[in-house]
């Protein structure tokens, strides 16, 4: 399979992420990309190039134009505020939560920065817009081959995206590459587009984009946000809205769930997608659904992933793999690799 490889994801280098009072290591950190990278070369799975250029009209599809420009000035008005924060990370401190109004751009920086975001785990960073810029580039550069008549490609980019909504980030995600590619796929012709999730935690911002859309199907297996992050997100109940009702399923799932309850979720899901009758396929592809993940609950085995991309290349699809989460490091290679090399195609 193809790779469209972002060489400038570790311009995004958050230091320290907010947990439970206390600012603790990054486990969103760029060597989780690197590690896919070599495990790709090492068992020689196809070629690796980096992405085309595009301008941000490809962008804004998906994400609001305001959000865009915030993120594109972020660093510069952090640092801004204080010289000695070009040493530290930016986080928000303050959200416009209900009864606040949210059509109000404030001149204030940190204020700005609540409204476009929704917790204090994802730090912004000096490269953040540049390394995410060029993440969807890569998302968008995979959706064009594969509108152009290749079977798979897979957008191996950092920060991950699907819990960036249309004007938020959260959950390390900034831009919703998943989200530009199936737009992407929408744009070249595809009439039906599905995004399947299987990141441990559920796509939010995927979700939200697409909610009230008959066109775009999105489908996510993942912890049960009554215990998982992002909590508010991901139940059962969300089928969609207005003319997209029926089109988002949902499939929260215990802390602990083994292999065997997990494959019965994913075959329930691509029977849907099938169902809705995609001409193509987006995977949300996290693999924190490992068995040794530091910050989830799920238990798949290392050699289940290769099953998971079997079992994924039998819906017969033109697929789009865009890496999301996945936390133990040292096994994130094997595990993503896995994936692809289940799905099991020649270019
Ligand atoms: N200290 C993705 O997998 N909070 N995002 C976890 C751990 C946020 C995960 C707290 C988890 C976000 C793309
Ligand atoms: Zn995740």
């Amino acid at each position: 399979m193809i790779t469209i490889y972002n060489h400038h994801h570790a311009l995004h280098h958050g230091k320290v992420e907010m947990f439970r009072g206390e600012l603790v290591p990054c486990f969103e950190i760029p060597a989780r990309a690197d590690f896919v990278l070599q495990e790709l070369e090492r068992r020689q799975l196809g070629t690796v190039r980096a992405p085309d250029d595009f301008d941000n009209a490809a962008i804004t599809r998906v994400h609001a134009e305001r959000y865009v420009d915030f993120l594109t000035g972020a660093w510069h008005e952090w640092v801004a505020l204080d010289p000695a924060n070009a040493q530290r990370d930016a986080f928000p401190s303050y959200w416009p939560i209900r009864t606040f109004r949210s059509d109000v751009l404030p001149a204030s920086f940190p204020a700005r920065m609540g409204l476009f975001s929704y917790d204090a785990g994802s730090p912004l960073t000096s490269g953040t817009w540049q390394a995410a810029r060029a993440g969807a580039c890569c998302a968008l550069t995979a959706a064009r081959l594969v509108s152009g008549g290749m079977r798979s490609a897979f957008a191996l980019t950092r920060p991950p995206g699907h819990h960036a909504g249309a004007d938020f980030f959260g959950g390390y995600c900034f831009l919703n590459n998943a989200a530009i590619a199936a737009q992407s796929f929408r744009d070249a012709g595809a009439a039906r587009v599905a995004v399947l999730d299987v990141d441990f935690h559920h796509g939010n911002g995927t979700q939200a984009i697409f909610y009230d859309r008959p066109d775009v199907f999105f489908a996510s297996l993942h912890g049960d946000p009554h215990t998982e992050y992002p909590y508010y997100l991901g139940y059962a109940d969300e089928q969609g809205a207005g003319a997209g009702l029926g089109a988002n399923l949902n499939l929260p799932l215990p802390r602990g769930t083994d292999f065997a309850v997990w494959r019965e979720a994913l075959a329930l899901a691509l029977q849907r997608i099938r169902a809705f009758g995609a001409d193509a396929m987006v995977v949300s592809l996290g693999v924190d659904t490992f068995a040794g993940d530091p910050i989830s609950g799920f238990q798949l085995q290392s050699a289940d992933f290769l099953q998971v991309g079997a079992d994924l290349a039998a819906a017969g699809l033109p697929t789009v793999f865009v890496f999301e989460g996945g936390y133990a490091v040292a096994e994130v290679g094997t595990n993503t690799v896995n994936v692809l090399d289940g799905f099991g195609q020649t270019a």
